[in-house]
């Protein structure tokens, strides 16, 4: 127990150090464009997807299409899409968006409208704005017309599984995937859908359109293709023959932007005088579908909103993969020098007499599985690989070599996504996480031996907030597990009542759970969130991290080796409905669920032995000495009500499978047996 204590200590002190500095960041960005209007960089913009059954090509295009519509002269903006499914339905959907496109963007910049994602905007506007102006009321109509007859083709598409014939003649973009086998193994893709260029690339009102371009790089059995970090480096590349903008922003193809400003606010930081150290500007994770109370604390609030902020304080934030503009040169392995100044206005089109057939041909071999052997890509250049948090690592890399980060948090979100909206996905999710995080502190990349020297020591700190997510998990398992069965047996393990070294731990109690309602409270949430944010503060530490734990441990020693899980952004009607009542989903066996249904009916257990005693006991000495104990097993019982609910009451589809529950009875009994035997 007092091993489990000082773990929580140690623990406690370094979330701290996300605590002690906050940072608050405003840009001016009408100062940005009186000074630098005509010379503003070239931007590329990066979106990978990965399956389109998970990611459906509408949502996909739809983030796109909110990037392409961002406030920024076109000219100077190129769009990729990394499609790394290599599917032909992505294609189709992103043929239709850059046809979409001529008529969206000019809609967009006349009428000033936001969101730019087409979908969000005609969900949150049922009718044209302005009705009194016949002209936009009239043009309103036809492009919700339009999109609505674009999204009826893409999901149709994505429904039958296959692109129309009619679809197909009409692009030779398509006759590529003919020498598709499967989408592991296939040659490089890349179709430049609008060249912004040529001078036919151009919007119904005669305005340039950004650049376009979709890319699913070479895949091969042999070659390992290393996930996103591979995407996103082989995209580095073929960008930089293609546009070779010097600000790169990483996206992922579910988070559409909110705000066509966001790439100005970046400017601001990284185009500032003072702001020639800074590598990334990092735009917190934002979420469009989380319910009033946040059932799975998905939204991680309390991490966007505070601990974001502290870290910026304490050197820069952590590159957490997406809504984050980075310098081209320093994503690429730049070191940082003293009094190097950044050339933003020396950029000279080499390409402009090589046409698009070309370049989209020399550009191929830049994506090839081959291309990385014996090159530095992936180790010293670009993303990093062999981490399941390739963003982390990359970002901590950046920062060891001399860079800084900021966080930028403006009161209209940057970015918004679609979060996990079940117990399991968002348990998942976590594992990943939780894993990738300890393998880096565990590896030769920990802040504390690799940032030594580099980075202040603060910031080692706060990035152990994270990295030591995972073993946690034994000191919360210990506390659920250890006094729960000794309670049974009459065993006290805290101080009596009556003593006054009960104070401090009722303090510790009191001060700490204060202190995070306070803190979730003034982030905007409500005391249910809070509630339920213990919930799954308790479910994340035995059961993702316990298994993020292991599996790292049995890695290091050379066993287990686990795959990458993307998780799902599509959910059936009747679980939607779920989630938006709150009601927790289990329905799937898991591990995971056999964890949680054994410990909280091991609990319940243990507290209707413990009432049975005290009540037995007419003296109440027994409750003196298990009073602590007694309450937190209480506590335990009531944080585990909905797991009882799901195990015994319910008749829905989330429920907890039958095996998990027949699996999670028997052992808890057989535990306890046990433990009364000895
Ligand atoms: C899409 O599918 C629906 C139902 O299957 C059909 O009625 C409709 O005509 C299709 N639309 C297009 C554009 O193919
Ligand atoms: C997204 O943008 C809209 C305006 O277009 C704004 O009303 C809304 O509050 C923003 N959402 C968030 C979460 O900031
Ligand atoms: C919510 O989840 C995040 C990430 O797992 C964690 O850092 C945070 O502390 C959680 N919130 C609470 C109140 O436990
Ligand atoms: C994928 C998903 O579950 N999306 C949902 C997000 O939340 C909004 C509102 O709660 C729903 O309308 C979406 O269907």
């Amino acid at each position: 127990m007092f091993m489990s204590e000082l773990w929580f200590t140690l623990y406690w002190v370094v979330t701290q150090s996300a605590r002690w500095n906050p940072v608050y960041r405003y840009t001016f960005k009408d100062r940005l464009s009186q000074r630098y209007e005509k010379v503003l960089p070239k931007v590329d913009v990066f979106v990978c997807t990965a399956d389109h059954t998970v990611e459906p090509p509408l949502m996909v295009v739809n983030t796109v299409l909110s990037v392409m519509a961002y406030d920024y002269p076109t000219e100077k903006l190129s769009v990729y899409l990394s499609d790394d499914g290599g599917s032909e339905l992505m294609f189709h959907a992103l043929l239709e968006a850059s046809r979409f496109s001529k008529y969206w963007l000019p809609f967009c910049k006349k009428f000033k409208i936001e969101p730019r994602s087409p979908e969000a905007y005609f969900s949150t506007v049922l009718q044209p704005v302005n009705m009194d102006d016949p002209v936009m009321a009239e043009e309103w109509s036809t492009i919700k017309k339009l999109y609505e007859d674009m999204k009826e083709r893409i999901n149709n598409a994505s429904n039958s599984g296959q692109v129309p014939e009619a679809a197909r003649k009409e692009h030779k973009g398509f006759q590529d995937w003919d020498l598709v086998s499967s989408r592991r193994d296939h040659p490089t893709i890349l179709q430049i859908l609008i060249d912004g260029r040529d001078p036919r690339a151009v919007d119904i009102e005669e305005q340039t359109l950004p650049t376009l371009v979709y890319l699913a790089r070479e895949k091969r059995p042999q070659y390992h293709h290393n996930f996103k970090a591979g995407a996103l480096n082989a995209l580095l590349r073929v960008s930089s023959r293609i546009s070779n903008g010097l600000v790169v922003l990483t996206v992922d193809c579910d988070m559409y932007s909110n705000n066509s400003k966001s790439l100005r606010d970046a400017l601001c930081f990284l185009m500032d005088e003072e702001g020639e150290r800074i590598a990334f500007v990092q735009f917190p994770q934002s979420f469009n579908n989380i319910t009033t109370n946040d059932i799975y604390n998905t939204s991680l609030r309390v991490i966007m909103e505070v601990e974001l902020r502290g870290l910026d304080g304490n050197g820069g934030p952590l590159y957490i993969g997406t809504g984050c503009f980075h310098r081209r040169d320093t994503l690429c392995g730049k070191k940082y020098e003293k009094d190097c100044k950044i050339e933003w206005w020396t950029e000279n089109d080499k390409r402009a007499e090589e046409s698009t057939k070309v370049l989209e041909e020399t550009c191929k071999t830049l994506a090839s599985c081959s291309y990385e052997k014996n090159t530095e890509w992936g180790k010293e250049m670009g993303l990093k690989y062999g981490c399941p948090v390739e963003d982390v690592l990359t970002g901590l890399c950046i920062q060891c070599r001399g860079w800084r980060s900021v966080s930028y948090n403006p009161e209209r979100k940057g970015f918004l996504g679609v979060a996990p909206t079940t117990l399991l996905q968002t348990l998942v999710q976590t594992k990943r996480w939780s894993e990738g995080d300890l393998q880096i502190f565990l590896s030769k990349y920990c802040p504390f031996v690799y940032g030594h020297g580099k980075i202040p020591l603060q910031l080692q700190m706060t990035y152990c907030v994270y990295l030591l997510w995972a073993p946690n998990c034994l000191a919360t398992l210990y506390y659920v597990v250890v006094p729960s069965f000794c309670i049974h047996k009459g065993l006290s393990l805290f101080p009596k009542v009556s003593s006054p070294w009960v104070l401090p731990f009722l303090y510790v109690i009191i001060a700490k759970y204060a202190y995070s309602l306070g803190e979730l409270l003034w982030c905007g949430g409500t005391f249910q969130e809070w509630w339920n944010d213990q919930r799954m503060w308790l479910y994340k530490r035995t059961t993702s991290y316990l298994f993020a734990f292991t599996e790292t441990i049995l890695k290091l020693l050379g066993f287990a080796n686990s795959g990458f899980v993307v998780t799902s952004k599509v959910a059936d009607e009747d679980l939607s409905l779920r989630y938006e009542k709150e009601v927790m989903e289990f329905g799937a066996p898991s591990p995971m669920f056999s964890i949680l249904a054994t410990l909280s009916i091991a609990n319940l257990l243990s507290f209707i032995g413990a009432l049975k005693i005290v009540i037995m006991d007419s003296q109440s000495r027994v409750f003196d000495k298990l009073a602590l104990q007694m309450l937190l097993c209480g506590l335990l019982v009531i944080i585990n009500l909905p797991v009882y609910e799901g195990l015994f009451f319910r008749k829905d589809n989330g429920r907890m499978p039958s095996a998990v529950t027949y699996q999670a009875i028997s052992i808890a009994i057989l535990a306890h047996t046990i433990a009364l035997l000895y």
